[in-house]
């Protein structure tokens, strides 16, 4: 519950200072725009934080000529650990451009074909994995596996590093563990008690932190030592990219190659587990889009018991890639993406942003604006078939944010996950042992909490 007053603005202030932020403050603030519209203030105890979520307003701060990246507190905070990395570095940052001319050519479609064997050999981890759960019954933890998948797959694609997700039972690789928790701390920090004592919070982060750059150090020194440039892999093109003053073209230096491996780890997998486990989530709760889904994977593998896709395959399951852009709208796992204002401006011709003020886009709110009709919480994949598409503004639909600093790794994300969603669809029964409710866990991205299915061995094409 939240104080309400309009300021001079007229624009709706929550003042969440006494009730205090959730432990879901996405999910919180989605609720405050269903009672004040898509445009509220936040207010938190000496920060206000302005949220838009309406088609109009977000076709103006995806204006690069008047909007660019804005850097949030929480980013900040995420900056402690991941620096200058892509992610969190500021538009003005000499290594963001550096970074980001050396790494485009590695998340062009076609660089796809040079991950394709690495996200086809961790897919085969998944169903070695369900099949046993197919054997003795026992449920299969969705967001869980799905987050084991995401980590192999970036960690072998990326830096040829294997996590080896799937034989650690319920214990994550060590790394994983204080990922989890540095990402905590900058979620907390936002709305940690300002007089309170948090040194020991702190000094645990630290602990966390400097474990992280340990580890990529090693990684970083083992692909050195091998002597084998690994040209194609991210850190074969970081590191080729170093050391050649006077060459062509950018060099990075170790200490951003450091938060670039970092940034690649966390950014890179969280968010691809949970657009996954969401599609699950929807076709288990839609029969007739998982119907659709199989017989899209029947098509291309027919009754075979393990089908080999190949690289071209992942391009002709344009339904499964609906299913997965569905999901996304519903919910967009990087659920709010900020922009920064170049120069004092109006929004909507009477809202005032100041020159360098920060603005949050609140996604799942935008992607629920009327323009996507009149039942937008209906789970429906034909919203992106190619004419409904060309129909609709670009700007209705940003779960990879926008312009220059959006996702740089939509097409990895989407390659990986097609091409998983549509073995699993081709290979198994989806059983709702339990009705599963939906229950979203927020950490920095957005999961389904406690999702669980049972398995039973599918007999392609019937
Ligand atoms: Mn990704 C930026 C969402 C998968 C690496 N990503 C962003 C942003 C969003 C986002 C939103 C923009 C944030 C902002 O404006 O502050 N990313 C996603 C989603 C998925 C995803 C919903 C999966 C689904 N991202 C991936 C994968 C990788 C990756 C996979 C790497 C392999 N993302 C990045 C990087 C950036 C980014 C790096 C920062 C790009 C930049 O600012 O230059």
């Amino acid at each position: 519950h939240s104080d309400e007053r309009a300021a001079d603005d007229g624009i709706p202030v929550a003042d969440l200072t006494k009730a205090g932020l959730t432990h879901t403050p996405i999910q919180q603030s989605m609720d405050l725009a269903r009672i004040h519209g898509p445009v509220f203030k936040r207010k938190f105890g000496d920060r206000e934080t302005l949220f838009l979520s309406s088609l109009d307003l977000v076709t103006e701060v995806a204006d690069e000529s008047r909007f660019s990246k804005g850097v949030s507190v929480v980013l900040e905070n995420v900056r402690e650990f991941a620096g200058d990395g892509l992610f969190t570095a500021y538009n003005d940052e000499p290594n963001w451009a550096k970074a980001h001319e050396v790494l485009m050519p590695a998340f062009a479609l076609g660089s796809m074909r040079t991950y394709h064997p690495a996200m086809l050999k961790v897919a085969r981890r998944v169903t070695a994995a369900w099949d046993r759960r197919v054997a003795d019954g026992t449920p299969v933890q969705v967001a869980e596996d799905m987050t084991r998948m995401t980590l192999d797959t970036i960690g072998l694609a990326g830096f040829g590093f294997d996590f080896e997700s799937f034989s650690r039972g319920d214990t994550p690789h060590p790394f994983v563990e204080a990922m989890v928790r540095c990402l905590e701390w900058s979620m907390k920090k936002f709305s940690r008690d300002p007089d309170g004592d948090h040194s020991a919070a702190d000094a645990a982060f630290q602990a966390d932190a400097d474990y992280l750059a340990s580890v990529v150090d090693e990684v970083i020194a083992a692909r050195t030592a091998s002597g084998e440039s690994g040209d194609d892999d991210l850190l074969g093109l970081m590191l080729g990219a170093r050391g050649q003053e006077g060459g062509e073209g950018p060099t990075l230096d170790l200490a951003n190659i450091r938060n670039q491996v970092i940034t690649f780890l966390i950014a890179g997998h969280e968010t691809t587990s949970g657009a996954l486990s969401f599609a699950l989530y929807h076709l288990l709760k839609d029969p007739l889009a998982l119907r659709m889904v199989q017989r899209e994977a029947d098509e291309l593998w027919g009754d075979q018991a393990d089908p080999d896709p190949s690289f071209e395959d992942i391009g002709h399951l344009p339904f499964t890639r609906q299913v997965l852009n569905e999901a996304l709208r519903l919910w967009p796992t990087a659920a709010a993406f900020t922009r920064q204002a170049h120069e004092d401006t109006l929004l909507g011709g009477r809202y005032p942003v100041k020159a360098g003020e920060l603005v949050t886009v609140l996604t799942p709110m935008l992607h629920r604006d009327p323009a996507w009709g009149d039942n937008p919480e209906l789970f429906d994949p034909s919203r992106f078939s190619p004419e409904a598409e060309a129909a609709r503004s670009p700007h209705a639909y940003k779960p990879f944010g926008t312009g220059e600093r959006a996702c740089i790794g939509r097409q990895f994300a989407l390659h990986e996950a097609t091409m998983l969603l549509a073995l699993l669809a081709h290979r198994y029964r989806l059983i709702d042992h339990r009705d599963y409710q939906l229950d979203i866990k927020e950490t920095l991205t957005l999961k389904p909490d406690g999702f669980t299915f049972t398995l039973a061995a599918r007999t392609p094409a019937d």
